[in-house]
């Protein structure tokens, strides 16, 4: 279906869970053209879509092709768009330009908020969001996923943010913003690979139904921006902490030395930390995502039984 205002297609899938009012879970793409490797990148998106299917709820990738919004990829799409070699990496500041000009690229968690949020979907699993990169008292480099969060209306499922930010920053800045940092099931922060960062959370649920609950609430206070649900990986998957720190301590020295900057910072460090660590930080990664898909889909059904 495409929208009369707006180059958006909805997916069949996508279209019949709105019109019955399924749950639906958003997924972003990003992660797929940006965050690993191929093909594991097309078959963890697959496994994704699988797990939030298994979970009761209907999935919906979002990426722009050729100009147009797509809510919901079809298995096609979402090969070509795995094996594509230099497809954009999409935030809030480069998605109306890329579709006005017919561009094709994938979406970051800032654009697949927003392009969640315009097609009605309330929750949104993914990785790791993006945050304050260490030496941003310098480099100025927060991602834009934050200030995302602060005015998008969207649920984020995510095993925290990504372990190769400045932790302690990230969340002071969205404290700062009024994005509720929820953990979920323990008292401190998850830093992507590992479970505990050390760090306390802000606020601790441990139920979807709770997290539900809060989201519908926030709607009623008429509170722009999102929650942001930081999910332990699963404890057979981890990779602990005094472990992955060498490995991310090196390829930030590496970022540094070639003046890695700006869009590019992300990418390039999840890939060297993936050669340093042999390939351990992309089975680790894969298992949070899944785990993020089952827990959003719970979320987005106790939404939809409560809305
Ligand atoms: N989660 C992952 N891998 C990823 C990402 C998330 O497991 O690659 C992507 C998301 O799209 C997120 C982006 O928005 O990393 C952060 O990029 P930056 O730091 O440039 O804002």
């Amino acid at each position: 279906m495409r929208e009369r205002d707006m180059p958006m297609v909805l997916s069949e899938a996508v279209r019949a869970a709105l019109a019955e009012g399924a749950p639906l879970v958003a997924l972003e793409s990003t992660i797929i053209t940006h965050g690993m490797p191929w093909p594991r990148n097309v078959e963890t998106a697959r496994r994704v879509e699988a797990e939030v299917r298994a979970a009761g709820a209907v999935p919906a990738t979002i990426a722009v092709l050729d100009g147009v919004l797509h809510i919901g990829l079809e298995d096609g799409q979402l090969e070509a768009l795995g094996r594509a070699e230099g497809v954009a990496k999409l935030s809030r500041a480069d998605l109306a330009a890329c579709m006005a000009r017919g561009g094709t690229g994938a979406t970051t968690v800032a654009a697949t908020m927003i392009a969640a949020r315009l097609a009605g979907i309330s929750v949104f699993a993914t990785g790791g969001i993006g945050g304050v990169h260490r030496g941003a008292e310098l480099s100025f480099d927060v991602s834009a996923d934050l200030q995302e969060l602060a005015q998008t209306p969207v649920t984020v499922v995510a095993a925290g943010a990504k372990a190769i930010l400045d932790l302690p920053k990230t969340l002071e800045v969205l404290e700062t913003l009024g994005v509720p940092v929820i953990a979920y099931g323990q008292d401190t922060l998850p830093a992507f690979w590992s479970r505990d960062s050390g760090l306390a959370a802000p606020l601790r649920m441990d139920g979807a139904g709770e997290i539900a609950a809060a989201h519908l609430m926030r709607g009623r206070l008429g509170l722009p921006g999102g929650q942001l649900i930081a999910n332990p990986i699963p404890v057979e998957a981890e990779i602990p902490r005094a472990e992955m720190l060498p490995a991310i301590e090196q390829a930030l020295a590496e970022a540094e030395a070639q003046g890695i900057a700006a869009k590019a910072v992300t990418p390039f460090l999840l890939q060297r930390i993936f050669e340093i660590t042999a390939g351990r930080s992309l089975e680790a990664n894969i298992a949070l995502v899944l785990n993020n898909a089952r827990l959003a889909a719970a979320i987005a059904r106790e939404i939809g039984s409560a809305g």
